[in-house]
This record gives C-alpha cells, structure tokens and sequence, in this order.
C-alpha cells in the first residue's frame, strides 16, 4: 500500500498537479501514436509545455495587475467579507476539513478517485456517452477540496472510506459530464481546434450559448454590423487599443476614486515618483500586454495539442478529446469580447453586492479576481458568438448577479464564512450549490441522485445529433 500511494504522490506531484507537463505528455502520446519521428515528439512536448507555462504567466500576470485594485475597493469602502476565489475557496475547505480532524490525504485520494473514474467514463463512451478527459490539474485539486468539505460537512456519518469514494464518484462525474457538455459550443468557438473546457463555468458555457441565440436580431448581417465599426472607431478592432482604453474608463475612474494613497500602500508596482496619472494609464497599458502574453501561449500548446491529438483520438481513445483550462478561449472569436464580458461581470457582481448591502445580508463576499475575470471573459465570447453584443451584455451581467448571489447563499449552506472564502466561479454559485441543496435534503440518496441524474444529461446529448456526436476531431 505505501508503495502503491508513493507511486502515486510521484504521479500526482509530477504530472497531474502540474497542467504543463500533464498535457505535454498528453502529446507525446498522441505524437507516439502518429508514428512521429523522436525528435518530432520531443519539440511538441517542448512548444506544449512552454506554451502551457506562457498561459500560466499571463494568467498569473492579469491576476496581480488587478488584485490591488480589488484590495483598494475593499479597503476604501471598509467591506470585511468571504472572497469569492477558488485559491481562496481551497484554502477554506482544506481548513475547514481540518477543523473536522480530516486530512487533507482525504481530498487526495477523492482526486484519484474521481480522475479514474473519469478515465473508466471516457473508456466505456460508448454506454457513458463521455468524451472529454479533465486535463486542468491546478482546477482538479481546488475542486477536490471544496467538494470533499461540501459532502463530508453534510454528510457526517461519511466521516470515513465510504466518504471518499462517494466524494470522489461526485466529482469525477461533475468533470466529466459537464466538461462534455461544453464540446460543441467550444468547437464552433475554435474552428474545431479539438478542446473542450474544464474548468469551473462549464454549465455557464452551455447555458450561454444555449440562450445567446435568442438574443440575435432577426436581420442578416446585423452581428457584423455591431462589431464593425467605421471611422475614427475603427482603432477598436485592434484589441490592444480596446482593451487599453476600455479598462481606463472603468478601472481608470475605480483608481482616482480609491486615490494614490491607498494604491501605492497596496500595489508594489506603483514605483514613487510616478504619477498619478501616468500609474493609471500603465496599469489599464499593463492588463493589454497580459492578454497578449496569454494569448501568445495559446496559439502554442493549442496547435500542438490540437494535431496530437488526432493521434489519441483515432486510435486509444477513439472520439475523445481533452478538457483544458477556460483561458485556452481566450484567443478565439470576437477579440473585443473577453474584455467587455469581463466588465459586464463586474457590473452584475457590483449591483448584487450591493444588493447584499442594502438588505444587510449576513453574509457578504468579496470579488475575486480569477471568477471575475476567467468566468466573465470566457462567458462573454461564447455569448458574442452565439448571439452578439446584446447576448454578451445580458449574459455576463446576470453571470456577475449569480456568482455573488449564489456564493453567498453556498457559503451560508456549506458554513464556510468563518473559514474566509469560496470559490466564487460561476459553477460553484449555481451546480454545486444545487447538489449541496440536495445532499443536505436527501443526504446520501441525495448524492446519489445527483450522480446518476448528471450521468443522464450525455444520454440526452447523443440522443441529440446521434450521427456526429463521437466525431468532432473529424
Ligand atoms: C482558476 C484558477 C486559476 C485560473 C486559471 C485561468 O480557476 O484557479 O489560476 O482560473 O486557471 O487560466
């Protein structure tokens, strides 16, 4: 047994914790399988995972351009609350699975669990109708965390293997199931790239570009209108100059509210001796260059994910195709629509806190930087593509008005204030706070009902487009 779990804490540190390495390897396979020369095989694993890290940058990069922003708002209005960030929300649930004297080895082996049985789904596709395999490691260990507080608070008499094993059954089929649902949206996102996501919006993709459509003017032609503006408006297509001025007209006027006292207590790029005005400008210059540094990192392990993987998916695991992190998005469609869904998001989660303020809640949160963002952007471009600006607008608001409503009635429900946060992301405020909803009702035929019903929705899919269902790669 101790060799069996050394093995896989090697695993899991190594390859499965590590989204880099996880689908560089993912290529090498796919690659292998495809007969390519050895060298061949070694540069993909190379451009895959240096592509994956550039992503991971930008990623990191945009969170630490706006987290003092958010900090500034917090301290300015005096708002001590939950933060909705999963970061945040995995810290919390491995505390408060201590406070039940649970290790966090528990929410380990849930993560085992439940990757296995993701594999065994995507093996028996053709009785499980599954085809995407969860490759997001860093996303798998926050879930794993939170979803293990989630069942075993709940449930306490599960306190034990048996908990386990349901906790990692549950998550394993979330990953599953509802990364499967966003394959279809996502390809006509990508121009058939041949990713799907798995992340921690995937009911939101699908609901988004389930509604977006009727938000499309009957008129042909009219999304081109919206987009394609003339004149001196032209300077926006360029999504850099779009993105620039976009954020300094809101984040620019958020700044000169919090004022430089604040900011440059908070924000350790604010160097002295610069100006305030010339602060704001870089700050609303820097978010651009992290988008195009995300974006850089994209087209790398995009295209090399992309072509390995017809190499899985016509031989190992035929029809089956990865789940990646949401940021992969990031580079297709309207380029100007990640922004704007973003600041959408920040409206919606603004007028619902505010809404939480009003009615004195007794439980308040705070924005998070990564739902805000990740959810909002991503959200957006499938509504823009699905039914343009209007969708984009409506969509990504109600998203913000959600991912706040429902954290806070998630952390009321799972007890999880005095801990300091929850994940935030638009899944966790609506899908896992309906399961926790029907745990707590029914306890454990209550999880057992939610497996089996997720389970139903892929039946329900294939029963859908029978004939191209297992053949997107193609
Ligand atoms: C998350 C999370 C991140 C980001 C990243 C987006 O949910 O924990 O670090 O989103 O995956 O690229």
């Amino acid at each position: 047994m101790e060799i069996i779990l050394g093995i896989w804490n090697a695993i899991f540190n190594n390859v499965i914790a590590l989204p880099s390495i996880f689908i560089g390897l993912i290529v090498v396979v796919g690659y292998a399988l495809m007969k390519k020369k050895w060298y061949e095989v070694g540069a993909g694993f190379i451009r895959t995972v240096v592509g994956y890290m550039i992503l991971q940058v930008g990623s990191s990069q945009l969170k630490n351009t706006i987290t003092p922003l958010l900090n500034g708002i917090q301290q300015k209005w005096g708002i001590s609350a939950a933060v909705m960030d999963p970061n945040i929300g995995m810290a919390a649930g491995q505390s408060a699975l201590e406070s039940i004297g649970v290790t966090t080895s528990f929410a380990t082996i849930a993560l085992l669990i439940a990757f296995i049985w993701n594999i065994v789904l995507v093996a028996l596709r053709k009785y499980s109708k599954i085809r995407t395999l969860f490759t997001t490691g860093h996303i798998m260990v926050q879930q794993t965390a939170v979803a293990t507080w989630i069942v075993l608070f709940l449930l306490p008499p599960l306190r034990n293997v048996w908990g386990v094993v349901l906790t990692g059954i549950l998550i394993g089929t979330y990953w599953s199931v509802f990364s499967n649902l966003t394959v279809e949206p996502t390809q006509e996102l990508t121009d058939d790239s041949g990713f799907a996501i798995g992340h921690q919006q995937m009911l939101g993709i699908w609901v988004v570009s389930k509604i977006a459509p009727l938000f499309r003017s009957k008129k042909e032609g009219e999304k081109d209108k919206e987009i394609k503006i003339g004149g001196a408006a032209k300077v926006l297509d360029d999504y850099v100059v779009s993105t620039t001025l976009i954020m300094l007209l809101f984040f620019g006027i958020v700044m000169v509210i919090i004022g430089p006292d604040i900011l440059k207590e908070l924000d350790t790029s604010y160097s002295a001796g610069v100006a305030f005005g010339v602060y704001i400008f870089q700050k609303c210059a820097s978010f651009a260059v992290d988008l195009v540094i995300l974006k850089t990192g994209i087209r790398m392990f995009v295209s090399e994910m992309v072509e390995s993987f017809n190499g899985i998916s016509s031989s190992a695991l035929k029809g089956s195709i990865p789940a990646v992190d949401c940021a992969a998005t990031l580079s297709f469609g309207n380029p100007n629509a990640s922004t704007l869904g973003f600041l959408c998001g920040a409206l919606g989660q603004i007028v619902a806190i505010a809404g939480l303020l009003i009615f004195q809640s007794p439980i308040m949160v705070i924005p998070g930087f990564v739902p805000l963002f990740f959810d909002n952007a991503t959200l957006g471009l499938y509504a823009e593509m699905k039914g343009g600006m209007r969708a984009l607008v409506t969509c990504c608001v109600a998203s913000g008005v959600l991912q706040v409503l429902g954290s806070a009635a998630a952390i009321g429900l799972f007890s999880l204030a005095s801990f300091g946060g929850y994940p935030g992301n638009l899944d966790w405020a609506t899908t896992w706070l309906g399961i926790g909803a029907v745990i707590n009702w029914l306890a454990v035929p209550g999880a057992i009902l939610c497996i089996v019903g997720m389970l139903v929705i892929p039946q329900l899919q294939y029963r859908h487009h029978k004939d191209t269902y297992f053949q997107m790669e193609e």
